[in-house]
Order: structure tokens, then sequence, then C-alpha cells
């Protein structure tokens, strides 16, 4: 008898250790999914297609070493840096996704401070303060979409490609970019590494030699780190199915 009720004790125990590990696992995904940049831009893709693709394109993971960002913290600039890594003149047509990107305006800042996105695409600009707010662009077609109040919000397709700071006239401290650029192979310089470097990834290239350019938010102080890029342009051959890395270091010849 105190055997079983021993038996029943542990299995009870057991269970509730089980229960409350599940729960630890669940809210640290949550936690860890409420954390990551709300700028993923490309819609999910199903499992089918991602490994025909794994098969038939390559991955390029890179770091960029430089001093700017020794100078500056991904943190300063909502978890990722002002920038872009893509590669230029790509042939072949792509087509925009049909869901509108989306910037937002909330605590009188924009949100995703970067946003760069396939030519065509639609931007729905939101207003989630309780203040109004604008939205302009000195850059490329040059715009202003007028003025707008909380809960609102206004779309706008990018046709052309290049860089478009977005300000608001309101709040002269406002700043975001977005990136309009001609193919879909592009990512975001991502957080600091251990090391000092940053790190990038693009997925899904088809096989082939391209040039990579990288592309650097061109106000404040950062104007001298965009002098650097700018007419900066990194080889690089992709093969299918393989991951080619490649260290950027732009002070270096
Ligand atoms: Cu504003």
């Amino acid at each position: 008898m105190k055997t079983k009720l021993l038996l029943i004790g542990f299995f009870t125990l057991l269970f509730i250790l089980g229960l409350t590990l599940i729960q630890i696992n669940s809210a640290g995904k949550t936690l860890a999914e409420n954390s990551a940049p709300t700028n993923e831009t490309r819609p999910p893709m199903d499992i089918g297609k991602r490994d025909e693709a794994r098969k038939t394109t390559g991955v390029i993971s890179g770091t960029i070493n430089s001093d700017f960002l020794k100078k500056y913290s991904a943190s300063q600039f909502i978890g990722k840096y002002p920038a872009v890594v893509y590669l230029d003149k790509v042939e072949g047509t792509f087509t925009p996704s049909t869901e509108p990107f989306k910037m937002d305006q909330l605590k009188l800042v924009f949100l995703p401070r970067v946003l760069p996105i396939l030519k065509g695409s639609t931007v729905r600009f939101l207003n989630n303060d309780k203040e109004d707010h604008n939205v302009f662009s000195p850059d490329v077609e040059k715009f202003n979409m007028g003025t707008w109040g909380y809960g609102g919000s206004k779309d706008r397709v990018f046709d052309r490609t290049g860089a478009y700071s977005i300000l608001c006239d309101i709040h002269p401290e406002m700043i975001a970019n977005i990136v309009v650029l001609d193919n879909p192979y592009f990512a975001l310089l991502d957080k600091k590494n251990e090391n000092g470097s940053a790190g990038f990834c693009i997925t899904n290239v088809p096989p082939g030699k391209y040039n990579l350019k990288v592309w650097v938010e061109k106000n404040s102080d950062l104007k001298s780190v965009f002098k650097l890029f700018k007419d900066k342009t990194f080889e690089i051959t992709v093969g299918s199915g393989q991951e080619t890395a490649i260290d950027i270091n732009p002070e270096k010849k």
C-alpha cells in the first residue's frame, strides 16, 4: 500500500513538472517572438517550396566588419542597423507581394526604421499615436501624403527604385527609410555579433555571379558611412544548394 501511494505521488510530481516545463517553454517562445523585429518583410514560404528552393538556389551569409559598427550600436536603431545589403542587377522579373508592408508611427517614432521592399510593393502608413503625423519624402519621386490622426492609414505604391527618407513635417526628429529595390535578394543588416561585426543572410538566390552592395542611411551622423559604401561593390558567386560566406570590410582596399 505504501509503495503504491509513493508511486502515485511520484508520477503526480512528474506530471506537474512536465506541465511547468511546457509552460516555461511556450512563454520563452512568445517572448522571443515578441522581441523579434517587426520588419521581416517576406511572406512565409510553404515547406515543399522551401525544400525545392534549397536544392536549386543558394544562400549568402555575410558579415560586415567596419569601424562604423564600433561606433554605433544596433539598439540605437531599434534592434537593426539602418543598412541594407542587396544584389545589384539580377536578371528576371519579380512580382511584389499583394500584401502591403506596414510602417507605423508610434511614440513619435517610425517603425521600422528601415524598410527594404521590392519595386511595385505597397506600403501602408499607420498612425498609432494620439497626435497627428504627416508623411513626406524629399527623395526620388518626392511626395507628401498629408497629415492624419490616430487609427488612420494611407497606402502608397513605390514604383521607382531608390532610397526614400521618410519624414514627418510636424516632428522633425522622426525619420525612417524605404529602400526600393529591383529584385527580392536583399537583407537588413542584423544585430551585432560578438566580435563586433554585423551579420546578414540573403536566401533563395539563383546560382550566378553577382555584385553585392550595401546601402546605409545617409542622414545625420551616418553620412560618412553612407559615403564609404556608396560606390563600392563586392563580387560574389552563388552555387545551388550552397551557402556562400562573405566578409566585407569597406575600409580595407
Ligand atoms: Cu509626426
